[in-house]
């Protein structure tokens, strides 16, 4: 699989990121639980500078607990702010605030000392997809921010005020110009972050289907019910269209949707929780 994708929003999108930072104290980085290492974006760091930063793994409910806390493990150990959400649920709403204003303690003080109660801003940055505005969602009484299962859905500025003291700027996702990395590329290109328009879908799902079977057997197993898991990634995508009907005008079977349903089968999360990449393993 070949994915050569960095359109021209997207540089303009970290030009507007370069102005907007201004405006915030923080950042919220949000990163999807599955694969936490290819949602960084390494434009991103020149763009935050020295402000704080608190990462989230998000879409935690996709992975299992284990591999959750290993990635936090893993990002507090090279000295990084970390927490994980579902924000599907309200559930880890706290969690996120208290981390927040944590993460702003120096600033909310210094303030405090003047006499003034700092207003704390964050911007909500991240590759498309990993749930940005759902996480702003999650922190609202009401719904407010727009969502959207597709890149690029977040368009221009969004200030949302989760309370009267802070702030939240949803920003649009960002994809990093690297693809020379395609392992980076496919993993991004499964959770979604690339949209799946420019995506070869039969390659993505063969690429796919070589690292499950060599990863995650079992769990193909269990979802074809096949003793025997194929080893071949091709014959594997063929079992997907025997199990499924997948089948073209002429009995031929139909490739290209074989390989949409497979893919769809790991993004509903129908072939278990399976991370695409391991804190220590990768
Ligand atoms: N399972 C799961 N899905 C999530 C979570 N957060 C967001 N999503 C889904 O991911 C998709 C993209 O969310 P969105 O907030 O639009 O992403 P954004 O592009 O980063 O703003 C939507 O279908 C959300 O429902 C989560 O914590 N768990
Ligand atoms: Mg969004």
């Amino acid at each position: 699989m070949h994915i050569h994708w960095f359109p021209g929003h997207m540089t303009k999108a970290i030009r507007m990121m370069r102005e907007e930072i201004k405006l915030v104290d923080s950042v919220i980085y949000v990163l999807d639980a599955r694969a936490p290492l290819a949602c960084v974006n390494e434009a991103f760091d020149e763009v935050i500078g020295s402000k704080p930063r608190l990462y989230v793994l998000n879409k935690a409910d996709t992975v299992s607990r284990d591999a959750v806390i290993e990635w936090v493990d893993y990002f507090r150990s090279r000295g990084d702010k970390c927490i994980y959400s579902n924000s599907v649920s309200k559930a880890d709403a706290g969690v996120i605030v208290k981390n927040l204003v944590e993460l702003n303690e120096e600033i909310i003080e210094r303030y405090r000392q003047k006499g003034v109660a700092k207003v704390v801003r964050a911007m909500v940055i991240g590759v498309p997809n990993t749930g940005k505005s759902t996480l702003i969602n999650s922190l609202l009484k009401e719904k407010r921010a727009l969502t959207g299962n597709k890149p690029g859905v977040t368009r221009g500025k969004q200030w949302v005020a989760i309370d009267p003291y802070i702030e939240l700027l949803d920003s649009p996702g960002v994809l990093y110009p690297d693809y020379r990395d395609q392992t980076k590329a496919m993993k991004l290109a499964l959770i979604g972050s690339v949209r799946d328009e420019v995506v070869d879908q039969y390659e993505l799902a063969l690429d796919a289907a070589a690292f499950f079977i060599a990863e995650y057997p079992e769990a193909l197993g269990e979802r074809y019910r096949l003793d025997v898991v194929p080893s071949d990634p091709r014959a594997l995508i063929e079992t997907v269209a025997a199990r499924r009907g997948i089948v073209a005008r002429g009995g031929e079977i139909d490739y290209e949707r074989a390989a949409k349903a497979f893919i769809g089968d790991y993004r509903k999360g129908y072939l278990g929780k399976i991370p695409l990449e391991k804190a220590g393993l990768r």
